[in-house]
């Protein structure tokens, strides 16, 4: 089973490399983001929650994430592998995941992390916002929160993956396709 955490900061392109990265791999994608914004359309209680945290660049607590993780995961008893995308964002959210596969014998691969330079990350998001409308995407102020809270709750967990060998730094910059083939060539060595 090939279980895939596809990481970097806010704009590195996790979400677009996910959608290469499951047709190419076939894989079940399982971003907390979308998640949590498909609760938010829905009109749920933990939408609503969830959208109070989202919309100033803060993280969703902990245990709402993880219990949606577990959920997923149930449900996907079959699947050839995950892609992780956008979760997890804390140890404590690493520690939970690595739990519930290890578990189930069927521990994460490889950890991806894309690399990407912070004025990019800007442009690009605050790009995203104008098409998108998304409030997270819409503000510099907000964008650039969310980049701190991914330097100080976030980006502790390359190390964390370093310390279990499975840490692999990718440039994230150039193209969609360029970053793709980078991608690919990590995964098909896993
Ligand atoms: P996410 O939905 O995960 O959003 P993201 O990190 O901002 O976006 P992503 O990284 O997927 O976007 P991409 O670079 O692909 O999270 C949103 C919020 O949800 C968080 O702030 C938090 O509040 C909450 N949340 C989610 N998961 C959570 C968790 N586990 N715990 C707690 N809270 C959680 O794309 C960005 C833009 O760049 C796109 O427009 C894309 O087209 C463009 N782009 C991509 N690659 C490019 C390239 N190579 N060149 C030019 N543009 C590119």
């Amino acid at each position: 089973m090939l279980n895939i955490v596809l990481f970097g900061p806010p704009g590195a392109g996790k979400g677009t490399q996910a959608e290469f990265l499951i047709n190419a791999f076939g894989l079940i994608h399982l971003s907390t983001g979308d998640l949590l914004r498909s609760e938010i359309a829905a009109g749920t209680k933990l939408g609503l929650e969830a959208k109070a945290f989202m919309d100033k660049g803060e993280l969703v607590p902990d245990a709402v994430v993880i219990g949606m993780i577990k959920s997923k995961l149930e449900a996907n008893k079959d699947a050839k592998g995950f892609i992780f995308d956008g979760f997890p964002r804390t140890v404590d959210q690493a520690k939970a995941l690595d739990e519930l596969l290890n578990a189930n014998g069927t521990p994460i691969s490889g950890m991806l992390s894309l690399e990407v330079e912070k004025q990019e990350l800007i442009d690009r998001l605050l790009s995203r916002g104008i098409s998108s409308g998304r409030a997270d995407d819409q503000d510099q102020s907000i964008i650039e929160n969310r980049i701190n809270v991914y330097n100080e709750k976030t980006s502790p967990l390359i190390e964390y993956y370093k310390k279990q060998g499975k840490h692999f730094g990718i440039n994230g910059m150039g193209t969609i396709d360029e970053i793709a083939e980078r991608l690919k060539a990590v995964v098909e060595k896993l």
